[in-house]
């Protein structure tokens, strides 16, 4: 890209009034954490494909993540999965993440592979299996202060797949009385992030089934409690979006799990599928981010962007550099829309230009930005070409196949 191209954008953008030196700058610091297991193996219900060079341990797994923080410069944590990366001491692979220019984001408790959790974890009839799943909550609040993690995400398979098959209310109530004790177990700047699932593996129901169901779990347990909307987790046709407003006016959205979906929580490389989702969700969050109110603004400001992703047929460390050029892209078009012009049509009704004010920052081409700004962090223009000219998929081909796997 010439400096021309990007001469030529700056231009367009100036007479639309859009300020692209501040632009730039968000770009700069929009930082997506990637997920431990989005470097190993895993598949479908019907197969699981191995691959060559997948890491063998959380180490390795961070030395990958560290390939998409070199080329793309935004993902400098990464989110943990227990027991999926335990290790017998977290100061050493918090020294290792630290010496590979990484941290370790979210901690993930993982109450959906035990044996004995197939009719429940934290919901489940019997007081000793509720009781084991709650002390793996509180094991995960102990690794993220080992880790200096502020956060911990929480999914719950928990659900039934039959009417009768359990009763809903004490299922709610067990939930909760776990949620109680670990929340009681936070350090003042832990937050516990909610997430919600309509259905699988559970079909008939789902113990936290949507987003007003964590909303009001995080509601009753306080503050440090908040809503993790994951963009796979919805029916189809759901207007994420909306849920996102209504989350940030409430100061309840803590974070996202970005990936797409075509059918079901399909886990495929965001911006994939339905990128202008992507870009309307982010319209959102833009929106409120100009809030007269100190407590929304704080509320975006700590949106944790996190990818949930599993890479079923695709090279491991190339989809996650294209999940985050792909967020990069749709954040870029978001902050392209004059917000002054949105307000002026709607208050003046006009649906037309209303609609027009926002769909049509979609359409600029932004890689002149995208190249401009990556050029000006010392990046490579094209980390993905980069990545692939670096010769580090060859370098951990000996590692050979068999790595780690869900
Ligand atoms: C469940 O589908 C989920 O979205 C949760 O976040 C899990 O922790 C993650 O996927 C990995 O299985
Ligand atoms: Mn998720």
């Amino acid at each position: 890209m010439t400096d021309r191209a990007y001469q030529l954008f700056e231009e367009q953008q100036q007479a639309r009034g859009i300020d692209l030196g501040a632009v730039r700058q968000q770009l700069k610091s929009l930082q997506i954490e990637t997920p431990s297991w989005g470097y190993g193996d895993s598949g479908t219900r019907f197969k699981v494909f191995p691959k060559n060079g997948v890491p063998r341990n959380p180490f390795e797994k961070f030395d990958d993540a560290a390939q998409v923080h070199k080329y793309t410069g935004a993902c400098k944590s990464v989110a943990i999965h227990i027991p999926w990366d335990k290790v017998d001491d977290y100061d050493k692979l918090r020294s290792h993440a630290e010496s590979l220019n990484l941290s370790i984001g979210a901690v993930n408790p993982n109450l959906f592979q035990d044996e004995e959790y197939m009719l429940g974890s934290v919901c489940h009839t019997d007081a000793a299996i509720r009781r084991k799943a709650t002390e793996h909550l509180l094991e995960c609040v102990d690794i993220a202060k080992a880790t200096g993690s502020r956060d911990i995400s929480l999914w719950f398979a928990d659900g039934t797949n039959y009417p009768g098959q359990g009763n809903i209310r004490k299922r709610k109530a067990w939930m909760h009385e776990a949620l109680a004790e670990m929340y009681a177990a936070l350090t003042p700047q832990m937050r516990m992030l909610i997430e919600y699932k309509t259905f699988e593996p559970a079909f008939y129901h789902t113990d936290l089934a949507d987003w007003g169901m964590s909303f009001n779990m995080a509601n009753k347990l306080g503050p440090q409690a908040q809503v993790l909307v994951d963009t796979g987790h919805h029916a189809q046709g759901i207007n994420v979006e909306h849920i996102v407003a209504y989350l940030i006016d409430e100061q309840k959205l803590g974070g996202f799990h970005f990936n797409s979906r075509k059918y079901a929580d399909d886990d495929l490389i965001v911006g994939t599928i339905n990128p202008y989702e992507l870009f309307l969700i982010f319209y959102q969050i833009l929106e409120a981010s100009q809030d007269d109110q100190g407590a929304i603004r704080d509320t975006v400001s700590n949106i944790a962007y996190m990818i949930d992703q599993s890479h079923n047929i695709e090279r491991k460390i190339p989809a996650m550099i294209r999940s985050v050029l792909n967020v990069q892209t749709q954040y870029a078009k978001a902050l392209l829309i004059n917000h002054d012009e949105v307000r002026a049509a709607q208050e003046a009704g006009d649906v037309l230009a209303a609609e027009d004010a926002v769909r049509k920052a979609s359409e600029f081409d932004v890689t002149p930005l995208l190249q401009a700004v990556r050029e000006e962090q010392g990046l490579p223009a094209d980390p993905m070409k980069a990545y692939l000219e670096s010769g580090y998929e060859e370098s951990i081909a000996p590692r050979g196949k068999g790595g780690a796997s869900w």
